[in-house]
């Protein structure tokens, strides 16, 4: 039976540009509206950006502009980035926008007249960058914020309260009756024993700043952040206000309300926001699926630290489908998973270039050569594996829509590569160019093609919502338009006629060629100029040993443009250190050089070769580099 599904992505902070992480949660509710259009189901896909508080207020401020013109800025180039994506959401709402601000203030509005928001005082450590109060337990070292690790500000002020406690039974009584309500399992739990520690009540405005939405009845008071955020899933809907048709039909009397958030948020998704909605008396329709972060190997993806990927770098060198392949396969729903290009180009070449690659151009080819590219369906069957590969098709089928139903899509897509094993292997076993040699082996042939053809009739089917460009492709190939989840099956086609030449569709990539390019890439962003980095204190500036050390020796690395490999004398020690000066310095002009080196940077290999240090240099552009050097002082000296 067709049924409504409504789905959203969190708001995304209007701070900066949005990064593989942050894009994966988008493509991952994309998969999930796509394979539930695939079904059938009445679907609406929403996403949107989170366009206030104190850290866009002060972003905004340092790059000259007003928190207005940023966050439309922001808005922007996500709605761009998601296009370029080809994310499929229907509406994108922004949290500075009239629908939203207008039902916000009612809603608070709402809680202060039934009593559920009161009047109080608070003083806290507060972390900007997180924009969320914590505990003196919760604190890190120096009291750092334990999210960010970033210091955090004693701030007092009046401020309004929602009252959680009162509702903190109803809720562990609401996520026991409703087992799916919070998933993974080990989430659920992370959560219920969280309410069971006592729940403090939350502070919900704010006076220390005003880039936000100002309270009704008090607008010195504006409100805070996550009763605006999170308020988002229904304003979108038009809730509160006169045009509220999407409300009713995808929310109050909706089959399906699925909010799919990270790790980080999970507390303000499983308990903030259905308390919100028991005391404004809206039914909790929702699920809530909480994945876990891509990181990279050397920790957290930040903006600040520059450790980062951008989903169009990738995009442009491999293809849309591709990354959207790969998060969504690396991803299991609930843990971590780390994202590198090793791994990347890996999974590329195997399952993509390799696997299913292979088997549709293996597969054009041969029913053209035998076939002249028609493709019949067979009376009957000829050998064992034919029924079985059947089996395998329709067991997969099974478990493809159980999985991508709880958005297992991880587990899906290995049930669908086992398919495609399974069908590579087919061919192995009944070696179609041997049957080509006897003429009275055609029609068994021809039932070979055929299981073939369904197999990967029924792949792409399944793919579609993971690998959208690919998938129209494919179809186009096999000349099918029996694409449809109701196509989904064995024995469906009748005829076909493919493709004489298929091209390539994910082609072969040189990993280490790949993976030297990305190097280098990655040694390019670390220069960002005009880019102020994150304040640290005279503590974190003092762990840099800076020292004036003496090049003695200079020479290109081989096969490499950029890299220089220089021993340089550190206080009477001799030390390799790579840099990527070559574009700008030769090895001549360096030797005799009084540089300054990071003397206690932890050694790495680049391109196999030790790099024990790193001399700095000033950089205004790509194009230009000067190393800094100093004139008097020897290399005993210390820098700082
Ligand atoms: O939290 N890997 O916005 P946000 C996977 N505005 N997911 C990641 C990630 C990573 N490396 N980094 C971030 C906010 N995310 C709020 C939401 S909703 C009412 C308000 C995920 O831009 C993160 O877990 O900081 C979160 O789900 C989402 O990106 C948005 O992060």
């Amino acid at each position: 039976m067709k049924k409504t599904c409504y789905v959203t992505t969190p708001i995304y902070y209007a701070s900066g540009n949005v990064h593989i992480g942050n894009s994966y949660s988008t493509i991952v509710c994309d998969c999930f509206a796509r394979y539930n259009r695939l079904k059938g189901n009445d679907t609406f896909f929403l996403t949107g950006m989170d366009e206030h508080g104190l850290k866009i207020e002060e972003t905004a401020k340092k790059q000259g502009l007003t928190p207005q013109q940023l966050v439309d800025k922001v808005a922007e180039s996500t709605k761009e980035l998601w296009k370029k994506l080809n994310i499929t959401n229907d509406d994108f709402i922004r949290t500075s926008e009239e629908r939203h601000v207008k039902v916000v203030q009612q809603i608070f509005e709402k809680l202060l007249a039934n009593g559920d928001i009161y009047l109080g005082k608070y003083e806290g450590d507060y972390c900007v960058s997180c924009e969320a109060y914590f505990t003196k337990t919760q604190l890190g070292e120096g009291d750092t914020c334990p999210d960010c690790g970033k210091p955090t500000r004693k701030i007092q002020e009046e401020s309004y309260f929602l009252n959680l406690k009162k509702y903190s039974d109803r809720l562990l009584d609401f996520i026991e009756k409703n087992p799916n309500f919070i998933q993974p399992e080990s989430r659920r739990n992370e959560v219920v024993s969280f309410i069971k520690q006592g729940l403090e009540d939350l502070c919900v405005s704010r006076t220390s700043f005003k880039w936000g939405i100002p309270v009704l009845s008090n607008p010195k008071h504006v409100i805070y952040v996550w009763i605006d955020a999170l308020s988002n899933y229904i304003t979108a809907l038009g809730y509160g206000s006169e045009n509220d048709e999407l409300y009713k039909k995808f929310w109050l009397n909706g089959d399906e309300v699925v909010h799919v958030v990270g790790k980080d948020i999970l507390r303000f998704h499983a308990i903030y926001w259905p308390i919100m909605l028991m005391a404004l008396d809206i039914p909790i329709k929702y699920k809530l699926y909480v994945h876990g972060w891509f990181l990279m190997k050397e920790g957290k993806m930040s903006k600040s630290t520059g450790n980062i990927v951008y989903p169009m770098d990738v995009v442009n060198r491999y293809g849309l489908d591709a990354l959207r392949y790969y998060l969504i396969r690396e991803m299991p729903l609930g843990n971590d998973s780390i994202f590198s290009y090793e791994r990347f180009i890996d999974k590329y070449n195997t399952d993509l270039a390799n696997d299913l690659g292979n088997l549709i151009s293996r597969t054009v080819a041969m029913i053209n050569k035998y076939f002249g590219g028609q493709v019949v369906k067979p009376n009957k069957n000829y050998f064992s594996y034919d029924s079985q590969l059947e089996e395998t098709l329709e067991l997969t089928i099974n478990k493809y829509n159980d999985y991508f139903s709880n958005f297992r899509f991880q587990n899906g897509i290995n049930e669908i590569w086992n398919l495609i094993s399974r069908t590579n292997k087919y061919i192995d076993e009944t070696a179609p160019w041997v049957l080509a040699k006897d003429e009275s082996q055609k029609e068994s042939l021809n039932c070979v093609m055929y299981h073939l053809f369904e197999s990967i009739r029924n792949i792409n089917i399944m793919i579609s919502p993971i690998m959208p460009d690919a998938s129209e492709k494919i179809s186009e190939y096999l000349g099918t338009n029996l694409t449809k989840f109701e196509d989904l099956g064995y024995g469906k086609t009748v005829a076909s006629k493919v493709i004489e030449k298929a091209d390539v569709l994910f082609k072969r990539l040189d990993a280490i060629k790949e993976l030297e390019y990305q190097k280098e890439e990655a040694l390019k962003k670390m220069v960002k100029p005009n880019d102020f980095k994150d304040e640290i204190t005279i503590d974190d500036f003092q762990k840099v040993d800076l020292r004036v050390g003496e090049v003695i020796s200079a020479e290109k690395m081989e096969k490499s443009d950029k890299l220089l490999i220089l021993k340089v004398n550190v206080s009477g020690e001799i030390r390799q250190i790579v840099s990527g000066i070559a574009d700008f310095y030769s090895p001549e002009e360096m030797v005799g050089k009084k540089v300054v080196v990071v003397a206690n940077l932890k050694p790495i290999k680049l391109r196999g070769y030790d790099s024990q240090g790193m001399i700095l240099a000033a950089s205004s552009s790509k194009k230009s580099l000067e190393v800094l050097e100093v004139e008097k002082e020897n290399s005993n000296a210390k820098v700082g």
